[in-house]
């Protein structure tokens, strides 16, 4: 047997960025596609803070947006924010922490404003370069302005068709295309403009920058499954680059290796800011032996990723996700 050089992700916990992960265990399970649905259900979403959600009333939330601005210092109250033009886009959060394969990436339809169109309320003052949020929960992180005045950079204030769930950052929370979950803030009390900042994260040594890598999840099978030989069974995933080059193109799947691969069929996409899920119908030889199964992504721009994987500490992983598996005969 050819041994893989694929470093092996461990489910590092990076202070606390990190969540115990979950693993199915049901080894006879029947196979499903995972994730199954394209839109994940809000009960389902990933769930990561430094500490206890904030809980805030929407009745008395107040937002002040400050700081090297040319007019007045707003407050906002949520219905100002309601009241304004609303854009509604799905968009997938991916943690930096998340060593590939576990399951802390997950997609919502959202709806919000442009965080844009406050900015313009404020006028940043020419010496203005970072946009920072300061949060509920004493969490605090930074964007370039360049980045807060982008189209696509949205205040969220709504989850799937509800307000923000509490855990989610209710009332706002910033969506920030092309990044990680750490320039995500959620539970939003104060928008400041500033000359530079160093945010939470940063000062514990993570990325500042924080682009999403390109990175492709199994679902299917879960490590250490037992797949029923002589059968069809369809390995299934997910795949993300947040746009950062040019979205998703294609995705294989190999079981020898990396020797050969097969195309998987992407069956649900949106735009790049969202997953694409993928899956492969595999013909299973009718022979007990372990199995190896690897899934790569190909994103628009030619990127291909590579089987040497690097821990998600400090940049994002990147590498091959590999599932054990084995092949069982009746
Ligand atoms: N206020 C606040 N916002 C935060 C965080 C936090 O600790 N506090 N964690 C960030 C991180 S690390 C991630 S991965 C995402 C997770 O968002 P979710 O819980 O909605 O999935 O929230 C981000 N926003
Ligand atoms: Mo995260």
């Amino acid at each position: 047997m050819k041994r893989r050089k694929f470093i092996k992700l461990s489910a590092i916990s990076a202070a606390g960025l990190v969540l115990p992960v979950q693993l199915e265990g049901q080894a006879d399970a029947k196979p499903l596609l995972k994730p199954g649905t394209f839109v994940t259900p809000n009960a389902d979403f990933y769930v990561l803070q430094i500490g206890n959600p904030a809980e805030l009333d929407g009745n008395t939330w107040r937002m002040g947006i400050g700081g090297l601005i040319e007019k007045e210092r707003l407050v906002l109250q949520l219905k100002d924010i309601t009241v304004m033009e609303s854009v509604t886009a799905t968009r997938t959060l991916k943690c930096i922490g998340d060593p590939i394969g576990t399951e802390q990436m997950s997609n919502a339809e959202w709806k919000g404003v442009r965080l844009r169109d406050l900015l313009e309320k404020v006028g940043p003052k020419p010496e203005a370069k970072v946009v920072v949020f300061v949060c509920a929960d004493g969490y605090h992180t930074a964007i370039p302005l360049e980045d807060a005045m982008q189209e696509d950079t949205l205040l969220a204030y709504e989850m799937n068709g509800v307000p923000l769930p509490t855990e989610h950052g209710f009332p706002v929370r910033l969506l920030n295309p092309g990044h990680y979950g750490t320039k995500n803030p959620k539970w939003i009390m104060s928008i400041q403009l500033a000359k530079e900042h160093e945010s939470y994260w940063e000062k514990r040594g993570w990325d500042p920058i924080a682009n999403v890598k390109l990175a492709t999840v199994i679902g299917t099978p879960s490590e250490g499954e037992k797949i029923t030989g002589g059968k069809v069974y369809t390995v299934s995933g997910a795949a993300f680059d947040a746009g950062n080059h040019g979205g998703i193109k294609k995705v294989e799947v190999s079981i020898d290796y990396g020797e050969t691969w097969e195309a998987a069929e992407i069956w649900a996409k949106d735009t790049p800011l969202a997953w694409v899920l993928w899956k492969w119908e595999w013909q299973v030889p009718d022979e007990a032996e372990p199995v190896e199964i690897y899934a790569r992504a190909t994103a628009h721009s030619g990127l291909t990723q590579d089987e040497i994987g690097i821990e998600a500490d400090p940049v994002g992983a990147t590498g091959y996700h590999i599932i054990d598996a084995s092949i069982v005969v009746a």
